[in-house]
């Protein structure tokens, strides 16, 4: 390959924006130009992709096939261009040219084609994957709406249609060509010909599902792997002449269906509405994924005999479960295989990973709903399950067991047990959880094939969120660790624990944060027009709002200090800005008050002159994954501080680790593995073990008798009852928190049994502050701890352990 440079940079930019848009450089809008450099870096990674994907139909190369309703990208130009090890030339070239390279950068909308971690994660490992020059493939449903943008109106959360493909379609290649047909509804024929027994589904809809590829670059390589996202299209637009055969309105009917498969993303996380309209988008992008690997596979090999060795399908959660009876009823309809073959083919392809304990969150449906929409597919789950039930009677001899581990029971698909019955491999995301889904949560099916279970810690991509956003920071390791070796062997960054004790390296290593916070406060201040004091300490809570997550308890614990603010207002020295950014589902309702309520304790703390240059609460609108890349750099406080057991691993505690932030958290998700790097030395660890919050529960849990007895806690949840200046009163929560409401428990996540242990944690580390010295050695030891964090890692435990792969 010739080298790149600036100059071929910008000739090839002035011929996109001629030959795409009819404008010089010149004439061109910002977004014409990130357009146009989006193009520009799509082209070449189109040429590498073509390569990568010839090697590997050449060296009959494993596949890998990561299916997920969500991956959550983010922006793509920066990440794009310093993968590609372009990105100082684009730069230059965008600046030659007279834009601002920046402002070029910020216009780019987020991809957000999921909620949150679960779907963040999906594009993390895109990267790893390729990265660590896997053959692997992603596929998703290509949106036209992303994850709703969110507005604060007099406090509360206002939703927007996210439209983000007006720009961020210049990353899309649609591939026409091979367009696959999905079919819903109509009845199942079965037929004999030629002593072959025929089965068709007919009076079917027929949905037509158009791929529309991102490509992936690595970083260090050449390897381009894609993102797959299927459109979603009606067969033929709706024609005149069937209307006077009486047909109009069946066509009619079969449009409008097929343009609202791919209209939307569901905005819940970690609960599920059983809507006819996701069951199909899951079936929809499925069927279309599986027909069209199987259509590669068979084209190469010219038979679905060896699929499994051939290919690996890793599911993310449940949502894609049903691979496995399309799997099964295409190579039983279509390649012709009987039960047993096909069965065995399938089970050695599938692989699921786990992703909450949350029974509100475990996937189910009602079987009616799947039998009218997948006729074919629920004869298929129908023998499975009936087959599967045997097995495990015939193992256990035990009715509760049977009813626990059955895949269709009382009207309802149960996915979860579908997965494990029909996969290779299940997998949680962090120790801890991988312990809970043993001994609890699949705790017969462990007992029955052990050998399926494993754990896989997760991890983030550390080029994007370290290196790329946090340059200070990069600077700083390169010089410690003699170069970017980290980049792709992030375990390097343990040479930073030598310098724990040099004086100048803690110094720098606090300027940059103390450079970051400036730099994010004079953003907020530019974009939404709020003062943060960069001399307060900046402690974040940054997630999609849930009760398990606890932002309530973060609340409770700031009432408490505003309320020791009024009886002395000298009790706080150190500056403390509390920053919250966080996205409630729209039918959220206990989620939608937290938001408000932090709004009105903003309100109140910012109208208090007490409270000046104290203490502030600070509600970031709209939290997503490019406004993360700004404030992770600035952090230095991470909540962390989910109820013992609730959060599967977290992601966004890997990211603060990583950006030197030190975490206020619980032993629950990769929080423990965190504390097993870290020790109780370099970090604020608090509240109730898992097991713990278990004995409670069995034991017989009153939360007003803390609040009886703790006057502290009985102050913080009057203030809820009174209300604020704004004139809201917030009794429903304290009611909750009390009494419990609506079939939920009183205080059904223990944030009062945590409250004081909250404080306490919270005060250790507010003392920590005061020391600079002791709190930059602190944080030089979570970056250099954090190397385990790298998704290449994890990327690399999935290849060996579970999808038998190379890799690099
Ligand atoms: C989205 C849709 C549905 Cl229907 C259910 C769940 C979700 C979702 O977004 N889940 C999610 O984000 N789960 C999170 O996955 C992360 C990655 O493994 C974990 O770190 C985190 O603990 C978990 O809550």
């Amino acid at each position: 390959m010739t080298p790149i440079t600036t100059q071929t940079l910008e000739n090839a930019l002035t011929a996109k924006l001629m030959v795409s848009f009819g404008k010089t450089a010149a004439e061109a809008t910002d977004g014409e130009m990130m357009r146009a450099s989006a193009l520009v870096l799509r082209d070449m990674m189109a040429l590498r992709e073509v390569e990568t994907r010839q090697k590997a139909r050449q060296q009959h190369a494993r596949q890998v096939h990561y299916l997920s309703l969500e991956f959550l990208m983010g922006r793509s130009l920066m990440k794009n261009a310093y993968n590609l090890g372009l990105l100082p030339q684009l730069r230059e070239a965008l600046e030659h040219l007279g834009f601002k390279a920046a402002d070029i950068f910020e216009i780019e909308p987020d991809a957000a084609l999921g909620n949150g971690g679960l779907g963040r994660l999906a594009a993390c490992y895109l990267d790893s994957m390729t990265t660590l020059e896997i053959p692997a493939t992603g596929y998703s449903i290509c949106y036209e709406l992303g994850i709703f943008k969110q507005k604060i109106v007099e406090g509360q959360q206002v939703e927007l249609p996210d439209n983000w493909k007006d720009l961020g379609a210049a990353w899309l290649m649609p591939k026409p060509a091979e367009t696959q047909e999905v079919r819903f509804g109509g009845t199942v024929r079965e037929f004999w010909d030629n002593g072959h027994l025929h089965i068709v589904n007919e009076d079917a809809t027929v949905v037509q599902a158009v791929p529309c590829d991102m490509e992936i670059a690595g970083y260090g390589t050449e390897h381009v792997n894609v993102l797959r996202l299927w459109d979603a299209r009606s067969t033929q637009p709706v024609d005149m002449s069937l209307f006077s055969r009486g047909e109009y309105l069946k066509a009619a009917e079969d449009e409008a269906m097929a343009e609202t498969i791919a209209k939307v993303l569901y905005p819940e996380d970690n609960h599920l509405e059983g809507k006819s309209l996701r069951l199909k988008q899951q079936y929809f992008f499925v069927s279309a994924t599986l027909q069209s690997i199987a259509a590669k596979h068979t084209e190469l090999y010219g038979t679905m005999k060896n699929f499994h060795e051939k290919n690996v399908i890793q599911i993310n959660d449940t949502h894609p479960a049903l691979v496995i009876p399309e799997l099964m009823r295409i190579l039983i309809d279509d390649a012709g295989m009987d039960w047993d073959e096909a069965w065995d083919i399938t089970t050695r392809s599938v692989a699921y990973t786990n992703h909450t304990v949350l029974s509100e969150a475990l996937e189910r449906w009602p079987q009616s709903l799947v039998e009218f929409l997948l006729p074919r597919v629920w004869q298929i789950i129908l023998e499975i399950s009936r087959r599967w039930q045997k097995k495990v009677e015939d193992f256990y001899h035990d009715p509760k067991k049977t009813e626990k581990m059955a895949i269709v029971w009382g009207g309802q698909v149960r996915m979860a047990n579908l997965c494990i019955a029909g996969g290779m491999a299940v997998n949680g995301v962090s120790g801890l959880h991988s312990e809970i889904l043993k001994k609890d949560v699949f705790r017969d099916a462990y007992g029955m094939e052990p050998w399926k279970f494993r754990n896989v810690t997760n991890g983030i991509d550390h080029r994007r969120w370290l290196s790329e956003i946090n340059p200070g920071l990069d600077g700083l390791i390169r010089d410690l660790t003699g170069g970017d070796d980290y980049l792709l062997h992030p375990q390097a960054l343990k040479k930073l624990d030598d310098y724990a004790d040099d004086a100048s390296v803690l110094e720098r290593l606090g300027a940059i944060k103390r450079a970051n916070k400036a730099a994010f406060a004079a953003h907020a201040k530019k974009t939404r027009g709020v003062e943060l004091n960069p001399d307060a300490i900046f402690d974040v809570q940054v997630k999609r709002l849930h009760e398990y997550k606890r932002q309530l308890l973060n609340v409770l614990h700031i009432i408490a200090l505003y309320q020791k603010l009024q009886d002395d207002p000298n009790a706080i020295t150190q500056p403390h800005t509390f920053l919250f950014g966080a996205k409630a589902a729209p039918g959220y309702a206990v989620a939608k008050r937290i938001i408000r309520l932090i709004n009105s304790l903003a309100d109140q703390i910012d109208h208090d002159p007490i409270c000046r240059d104290k203490l502030q609460v600070v509600f970031l609108e709209n939290y997503r994954v490019s406004l993360a890349e700004q404030l992770m750099p600035a952090s230095e406080v991470s909540q962390q501080i989910s109820t013992a057991g609730k959060e599967a691993s977290g992601t966004g505690n890997m990211k603060f680790m990583m950006n030197g932030a030190l975490t206020v958290g619980t032993l629950d998700g990769a929080n423990v593995e965190m504390h097993d790097l870290l020790g109780d030395e370099n970090m604020f660890l608090f509240g109730l073990r898992a097991d713990e919050v278990e004995q409670l529960k069995r034991e017989g849990y009153v939360p007003q008798r803390l609040y009886n007895r703790d006057p502290v806690l009985h102050r913080c949840l009057d203030a809820l009852r009174t209300g604020f200046r704004d004139g809201v009163r917030y009794d429903d929560l304290y009611q909750r928190l009390l009494f419990g409401a609506g079939g939920s428990p009183a205080d059904e996540y223990f944030l009062l049994a945590d409250f004081q242990a909250y404080c306490q944690a919270e005060k250790r580390m507010a003392e920590t502050y005061r020391d600079q010295t002791a709190w930059n050695r602190m944080s030089l030891h979570n970056i250099a701890r954090s190397g385990v964090f790298a998704a290449d890692r994890a990327v690399a435990e999935y290849a060996d352990n579970i999808w038998h792969v190379p890799h690099k």
